[in-house]
């Protein structure tokens, strides 16, 4: 795991016993700013779900997010291009969100697609939780905007530097990026 190669693009990823001190510690301490959220439903013949809630604090973009229904182990986890999740095999979501026209890389590199994130890691239950903040996206008007894109969780890892998607395999969940209330 290299979550954290640099604080400024850290994502933690925690365990379902630390998520919940952590979430309860944030809550009220940060302005409130922009919200969106995707329900994640299963693609690929998975029972994968989950939500993914996403909440503009300054200049970050705050993530958190439980899911279940995985494998044990790590699975890829992206924004991707378009906001269809409608294709059994979840393809209609298109390619990551890449605005800036880079390669795929490390979420903790400037080179990168700006929708690349950690991958994240599922316990023996099959359950995951993500807690922390990315950057190089928004919930503006602006092109760095995920505002009705998707969330995508493959099968696999992630290698965080094969072309075009890390080598993560098929897609095992999928949700659009809706606004979420204030
Ligand atoms: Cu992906």
């Amino acid at each position: 795991m290299q979550t954290n190669r640099t604080l400024d693009h850290a994502v933690r990823i925690v365990g379902i016993a630390a998520a919940g001190s952590l979430l309860a510690a944030c809550a009220g301490m940060e302005a409130a700013g922009p919200r969106a959220s995707a329900t994640l439903e299963p693609r690929s013949g998975s029972s994968v779900s989950g939500t993914v809630n996403f909440q503009t604090v300054g200049q970050k973009l705050r993530v958190e997010a439980r899911i279940a229904g995985l494998t044990p182990g790590e699975h890829g986890f992206h924004v991707h291009e378009a906001g269809d999740c409608s294709a059994a095999d979840a393809t209609s979501a298109k390619g990551h969100f890449n605005p800036a026209a880079k390669p795929h890389g490390h979420h903790g590199d400037a080179e990168r697609h700006a929708g690349d994130m950690p991958n994240l890691v599922a316990d023996s239950q099959g359950n995951a939780t993500v807690s922390g903040e990315v950057s190089m996206l928004t919930l503006g008007s602006d092109a760095n905007s995920i505002m009705n894109r998707s969330v995508v969780i493959h099968a696999d890892p992630d290698d965080y530097k094969s072309q075009p998607a890390g080598n993560s395999g098929k897609r095992v969940a999928c949700g659009v990026i809706r606004a979420a209330g204030r």
